[in-house]
This record gives structure tokens, C-alpha cells and sequence, in this order.
């Protein structure tokens, strides 16, 4: 099955499948990150995951993206208020997926989008960026799509997009369909106002193998990844509950173990695959050196060298004092 004939299936349901009456769409969509990872696909057109996983959008923190017609006869792709290198990789992914939604005749368009997060540091700004661009098209065409059919829509993106869709505690059902019609992302009806993630920053460089390539090669050559569905669906499981419970400690471990299991997948490839720089490996140690002192704090890492640690409210002044540069967010608002 192609992106493109998933797409022809859900406009067909929309309100609205005329060419957009307005002037532009636009929509904000955070970005997020998996307390239980998405790693690996069991099918690379459609995004569709081997196992499900569970993330934490990060309120303000995202992309805001703007959609509109131009008169020029290119599209126009702007990052920041710059605009993108029509060769570039970033450029190629989004007018491809546009291309989804218009005829080759149509006038051309123009895509304005902005990060708050920093592009390509493993922050997840494709999540966020191909959710608020779904978003910013149902707001132009007017297609009235409800959050989990935009959701299907954006993890034709990119996959850890789909949980981009949606606020707080966002589950990612895996599905079983080969169409994909039903690995859609879902919130969890849990508010917890003092928990914090932390973003601890150590690089923003580009990273040299794309999560994209990183993943393939995990499940097509790691001598680890036998063991990662079953434990992500058993973390997972756990995980809920332990949010339910809103037991941080419980939290902390299953993403922290979660993470870790997911990186050691990455070193059983071949190539081995390692996001780490020596600065994550001390950050590492520092965080581990915290909770001997008797801090509740814990760490997850993505496709990048950057560390997140996952906290409570209470803790963040003696966090601080350890890890000055950490920006922290509050998901749910200030509890
Ligand atoms: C996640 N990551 O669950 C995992 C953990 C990185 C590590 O989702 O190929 O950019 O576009 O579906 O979504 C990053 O992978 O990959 C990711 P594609 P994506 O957040």
C-alpha cells in the first residue's frame, strides 16, 4: 500500500474536499518525547511500528506552521524566516509529502514553519513539524479530520508524528492492519501538573545517521532486537499504570530501562549504531550520581547525544544546582 492511497481513503471522508476558501492555514504542534520508544517499522512506506509507545508532548515547546499559495512558480519552504535549500533533505521530505494532498497543475506553495526547538539535535522536530503541518492543511481545506485521523496523516510523515498530534501523555497503538488505519495515536486522560521533563542540551549538531537509517539497520542486522518488542509492550503496559498511579519513581525506571534497552539495541547492529557523545556518557553518570544522593530523577535518550530527565516538581531547585543549563518544561502547565 502507498502513502498516497491512504490519504485518496481519508480525504474522501472529509468535510470539505474542495480547494481551500482561505487564505492559509496554520497550527502549532508540540514536540515529544517517548517515555517508550518507537523503534523500528514493520513497514517503512506507511510508518508502521513494531511495537506500540507512549510519549509526553511538551506544551509550548514545537513547531508553528503556516500553509498559503504563492504566487512564485517554486514552492517555498522556510525554516526560522529562512528559507530552504530546494536540494536539501528537509526540502525533499515536505514537498514530497505534500504532493500528497494537490495535483502536479495547481499553483505552487508555500510552507513558513518555525521551531522553538532546536532542528536536528534529537529533539524531535519532525515530530512536531509534519504534525503542525497536517494540522495547518485541515485548518486551510477545512477537512473537519478528527485528532486520530490526523494522526494516521502525519505519521505518513514521520512516525513519532502521529503522538505529535496531541497534548500530555499521547499512546501510539502499533495496529495490525496493513493499511495502517489502525496505528493511530490516542491521549491518555491523565493530568499530572508536577511533572517536569528536562531538556539537557549537549549538542546541536546534525546527526550523523538519520533515525530513519538508524532503525532499519537495527531490526535488519542487530543481534538485540529479538528481545525489544515483547519488552516494549510489557514497559508499556507498566508504564500506564505507573502514570495512572502518577508514581514518578515507576515512570522514571520503565523510560529510563526503556531508553537504555533501545540504545543497546543500536550497539548489537552492525554497524553499530551509537548516539552517545563522552559528554551524554557523563551526564549519564551525573544523573545516576543524583539519585544515589536520594534525588527522584531519571534520564531518557533519542536518536541523538542530547540527555531529557524526567522529575517531579519538588526536585527541580536541587536538579538545577547540578545542571545549571537544564530547560525545563511543565507539560501540563505549572502545578
Ligand atoms: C521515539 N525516535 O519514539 C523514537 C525514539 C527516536 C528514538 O521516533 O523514520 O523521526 O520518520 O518514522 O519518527 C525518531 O524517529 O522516524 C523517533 P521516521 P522518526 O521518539
Amino acid at each position: 500500500m502507498k502513502r498516497h492511497d491512504i490519504v485518496t481513503i481519508i480525504l474522501s471522508q472529509a468535510a470539505h474536499q474542495e480547494p481551500p476558501q482561505k487564505r492559509q492555514g496554520r497550527a502549532f504542534a508540540p514536540a515529544n518525547i517517548a517515555l517508550c520508544k518507537y523503534w523500528g517499522k514493520r513497514d517503512e512506506e506507511l510508518n508502521l511500528p513494531h511495537t506500540p509507545s507512549l510519549s509526553i508532548s511538551l506544551g509550548q515547546l514545537g513547531t508553528e506552521t503556516t500553509v498559503a499559495f504563492t504566487e512564485g512558480e517554486a514552492d517555498l519552504v522556510t525554516l526560522n524566516g529562512k528559507s530552504i535549500d530546494p536540494g536539501s533533505d528537509f526540502h525533499c521530505r515536505i514537498i514530497s509529502f505534500i504532493d500528497l494532498f494537490r495535483t502536479v497543475e495547481g499553483p505552487r506553495w508555500r510552507i513558513d514553519t518555525r521551531n522553538s526547538i532546536p532542528t536536528a539535535a534529537g529533539l524531535a522536530s519532525s515530530a512536531s513539524g509534519f504534525a503542525a503541518l497536517v494540522k495547518a492543511l485541515n485548518d486551510w481545506f477545512d477537512w473537519g479530520l478528527d485528532p486520530q485521523t490526523q494522526s494516521i496523516l502525519a505519521r505518513l510523515g514521520s512516525g513519532s508524528a502521529c503522538r505529535s498530534v496531541l497534548d500530555g501523555f499521547v499512546l501510539w497503538h502499533e495496529g495490525s492492519a496493513p493499511d495502517g488505519m489502525d496505528s493511530f495515536a490516542e491521549r491518555l486522560d491523565i493530568t499530572w501538573p508536577e511533572f517536569r521533563i528536562g531538556l539537557w542540551t549537549l549538542s546541536t549538531d546534525r546527526k550523523p545517521v538519520s533515525s530513519r537509517v538508524a532503525m532499519k539497520r537495527t531490526v535488519d542486522t542487530s543481534i538485540l532486537y529479538q528481545s525489544w518488542p515483547e519488552q516494549c509492550r510489557q514497559d508499556l503496559a507498566r508504564m500506564k499504570q505507573a502514570m495512572e498511579d502518577r508514581d514518578l519513581s515507576a515512570v522514571g525506571r520503565i523510560a529510563e530501562q526503556n531508553a537504555l534497552a533501545m540504545h543497546a539495541t543500536g550497539l548489537g547492529a552492525w554497524p553499530p549504531v551509537l548516539f552517545w557523545l563522552p559528554e551524554s556518557v557523563e551526564a549519564m553518570k551525573t544523573v545516576w550520581m543524583l539519585r544515589e544522593q536520594g534525588l527522584e530523577v531519571y534520564l531518557t535518550m533519542d536518536a541523538g547525544p542530547n540527555v531529557k530527565l524526567i522529575f517531579n516538581q519538588r526536585d527541580e531547585a536541587a536538579i538545577r544546582e547540578s545542571v545549571p543549563t537544564l530547560k525545563t518544561i511543565a507539560p501540563f502547565g505549572d502545578g
